[in-house]
């Protein structure tokens, strides 16, 4: 058994040092060492007070995620869990305090809030992210955070999860001190300080179960907790979790401490067991596999990134630029004229505003980022960039001429990257005499929000450019999945299907609001006819007339789609599409679109008919699943998780669902390829079942057990 805790005595104060790397996570043995080591504290005569403090990086990171399966699965009991932690802390006879730097977060959180005091570093952040997980704080969480923090501030950490920092806990009473410093050295030391003075103060030392001063009333937390709901009816749509902790937080208002706990464990435990934890705790780890890559080991060298540059500053360039500013990397923009220059600044300029409005960023904060950015009409400086992203129109001849240019005026070693949606990596690399170090660094719209970050890896892209970009995923708060070359990559290639199945529906009869409902319903942020017309509907019509190699003989074509391009409707930006829009952008239905669907339909004898809720979701899911399943067995993602990372950062796939190869193991692969089938039957080549979908289907197994099998081949 590895040791979990170091028990050290300095002036008269016992540390009690967890040491689980790499972030403390309380793991099968980590509970029973901090519980031995207080009883040895106690007994201790030498030791007047007891700090908890984390080794390495970070305080106590919360319960240990990869137990929960074993749970659910029934494959262990529940055990302890952490309440003989918190318990021994709480009723010890000496103080004890928990020193935190880095995060204190779920039980780490938790088992700081059993101790009597709590004192942390300026840097350190607290939270409770668990509804992130689809689960609850389930170690009294809910029931001692608002006698810390109050009601209000308790019932957003518990409901929406993001961590505070330690300026706000103090400021709230969670944390009695901030101690001076940046290390985990000066944080002892203002522990013994802190500790020190509180045996000086002497007892009884405040157990946070006994404390309702700030527990407020009926009156005053009613209103609190109808925000919340509403708030979290709205930013988290169909997620249960977020209410169920405002549940569990109300419970905590209304009953005394044990009947409150008792509740808050009743709901944990739902949660816990449900299929939202399930996917969630699955995209929680698909974030963490994306970044692994067999052939690119851990210690590949890295490039440094010091300044970065940006080509086109139009829609995606804007945003682009916006990241690398963000992460306080110099940034230089080129544009090819004055007038487009001045546009993309003024956008970043108007989403810098509208995040200050938000109140997420300071003026001064906004004014040093903006000071990083070099707008330019020409390569000056390029020579000095690390990184390179190119982002001008989606055309093959441009994209190859603006390399050859770089090629031209980079330094050796520098990364470059395009931003294309669906252009071939390798092509844009042969105009260069560096191919190795060119890459697709695919960004989603808008790119200063979307988290998405898809890195395309050429053939000949080299192991520490993709080693780098994964890295500088992680600097820029992108969310890296690596995708082969492709045509649309993973994204992209599969977004096709879905987009053409809900046309193709449309053109049979069913209702484009009822196409859109139906998936909007499900859980996408948006449906596929509405997202079509937010991203341009021209878009999809350029890359079909440039490629109709991908619609060969026998393989359905969305006509509607053209003949509403051939009119101009591209969508929100012609204020027309598949909708008319009104001046406040409300999607409205419009005869003339209605028009053309039945005349396409009568033209290619196509039978409209009532076409069910059921029907829809199926064939637009299912033609995303089985083009997954395609390039899954086609090597152009590494692991079925890593589409769903793809799908729930990059396209509005509810995470609550675990993206759509985990929604598709949740079916039953025999009972998808069952209705893949059936749709070949009826629509033809297009639904031709992909070979890795009717394997896996063939052997009664699962998308998920798909990627651990291939993880133990390749030994990760
Ligand atoms: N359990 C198990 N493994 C964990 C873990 C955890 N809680 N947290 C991180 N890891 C692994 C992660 O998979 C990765 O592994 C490595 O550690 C580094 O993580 C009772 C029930 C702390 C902010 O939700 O948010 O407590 O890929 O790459 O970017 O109420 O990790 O290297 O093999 O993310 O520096 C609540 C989850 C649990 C926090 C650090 N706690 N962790 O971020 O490193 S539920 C959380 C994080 C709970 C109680 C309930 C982040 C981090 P590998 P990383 P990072
Ligand atoms: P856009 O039309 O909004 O912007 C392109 C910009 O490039 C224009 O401002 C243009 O003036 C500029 N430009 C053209 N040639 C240039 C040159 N030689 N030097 C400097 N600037 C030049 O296009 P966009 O939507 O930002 O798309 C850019 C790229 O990003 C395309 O490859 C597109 O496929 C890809 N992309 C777009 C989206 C999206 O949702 N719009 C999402 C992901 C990727």
């Amino acid at each position: 058994m590895p040791d979990f805790l170091d028990y050290s005595v300095e002036n008269e104060i016992a540390f009690l040092t967890v040491n689980n790397p790499p972030v403390n996570a309380m793991s099968p043995g980590v509970p029973e060492a901090i519980v031995e080591g207080v009883a040895r504290a106690e007994a201790d005569e030498a030791v007047r007070a007891i700090v908890l403090i984390g080794g390495g990086r970070t305080f106590i990171a919360g319960a240990d995620i990869k137990e929960f399966a074993k749970i659910t699965s029934g494959e262990k009991d529940r055990g302890g869990d952490l309440f003989p932690v918190i318990n021994a802390l709480e009723d010890a006879s000496k103080p004890t305090i928990a020193a935190i730097h880095g995060t204190a977060l779920g039980g780490g959180l938790e088992i700081a809030q059993g101790c009597h005091y709590r004192i942390a570093l300026q840097s350190a952040q607290v939270g409770q992210p668990e509804v992130k997980l689809g689960i609850i704080p389930g170690a009294a969480g809910t029931q001692r955070l608002p006698r810390l923090a109050g009601v209000e501030l308790a019932t957003r950490m518990c409901a929406q999860g993001d961590p505070v920092k330690a300026s706000v806990a103090a400021e709230a009473g969670i944390l009695d001190q901030i101690v001076a410093g940046n290390t985990p050295e000066e944080l002892r030391a203002g522990a013994v300080v802190f500790a020190r003075d509180v045996v000086a103060r002497g007892g009884p030392h405040p157990k946070t179960r006994e404390r309702n001063d700030k527990l407020g009333d009926e009156a005053t937390n009613a209103p609190i907790f109808e925000a919340a709901r509403a708030q979290a009816g709205k930013r988290r749509r169909g997620f249960e979790a977020p209410l169920a902790a405002i549940e569990a937080v109300e419970a905590a208002t209304k009953l005394p401490f044990d009947e409150g706990l008792k509740r808050e464990q009743e709901i944990f435990l739902r949660c816990l067991y449900s299929d939202q934890s399930k996917a969630m705790i699955h995209a929680f780890f698909g974030e963490r596999e994306a970044r692994k890559i067999p052939d690119v080991p851990k210690d590949t060298p890295i490039r440094e990134i010091r300044q970065a540059a940006v080509v086109g500053a139009g829609t995606m360039g804007g945003g682009i630029a916006m990241n690398y500013i963000n992460a306080g990397i110099p940034v230089l923009l080129k544009e090819t004229t004055e007038e487009a220059l001045e546009r993309g600044l003024a956008t970043i300029a108007k989403n810098y505003q509208r995040s200050i409005a938000r109140g997420r960023f300071t003026e001064e904060w906004v004014e040093e980022r903006l000071d990083l950015i070099t707008p330019t009409l020409s390569y000056d400086g390029f020579e000095r960039a690390d990184v390179i992203t190119e982002a001008v129109f989606e055309g093959m001849e441009l994209k190859k001429k603006v390399f050859a240019e770089l090629d031209a005026v980079a330094k050796p070693g520098a990364i470059l990257a395009s931003n294309t949606s669906t252009l071939s990596i390798d092509e844009i690399a042969s105009a260069t005499k560096r191919p190795q170090d060119v890459i697709g660094h695919h960004f989603f719209s808008p790119a200063n929000v979307m988290r998405l970050l898809e890195i395309v890896r050429g053939a000949e892209t080299s192991k520490d450019v993709i080693a780098t970009s994964m890295g500088l995923a992680k600097t820029l708060r992108k969310v890296g999945v690596l995708a082969g070359n492709c045509f649309g990559f993973i994204g992209n290639r599969m977004f096709g299907p879905y987009r053409r199945e809900a046309i193709f529906l449309v053109e049979e009869g069913a209702g484009i609001a009822q196409v859109d409902r139906v998936l909007y319903e499900f859980g996408m942020a948006m449906g596929p006819m509405a997202v079509g017309d937010l991203a341009g509907l021209d878009v999809g019509w350029r890359i079909r007339k440039e490629h109709p190699e991908h619609f060969p003989e026998g393989v359905r074509y969305p006509l509607s789609e053209d003949k509403l391009c051939e009119m101009g409707r591209f969508g929100q930006k012609t204020g027309s599409g598949w909708y008319a829009y009104d001046e406040r952008r409300q999607p409205l239905e419009d005869p003339e679109v209605l028009k053309v669907i039945a005349d396409t339909a009568a033209e290619a004898g196509i039978k409209q008919r009532e076409i069910d809720d059921a029907e829809i979701l199926d064939r637009c899911l299912y033609a995303l699943v089985n083009e997954g399943a395609r390039l899954l067995g086609e090597g152009f993602a590494l692991r079925a998780g890593d589409i769903d990372v793809v799908y729930m950062n990059g396209y509005g796939f509810p995470a609550y669902r675990g993206g759509p190869m985990w929604f598709a193991d949740t079916i039953g692969l025999a009972r998808v390829l069952e209705r893949v089938k059936e749709f070949e039957a009826q629509h033809g080549e297009g639904w031709k079942p992909a070979p890795l979908l009717e394997e896996l289907a063939a052997a009664g197994t699962t998308f998920a057990a798909w990627d651990r099998g291939r993880a133990q081949k390749v030994g990760a």
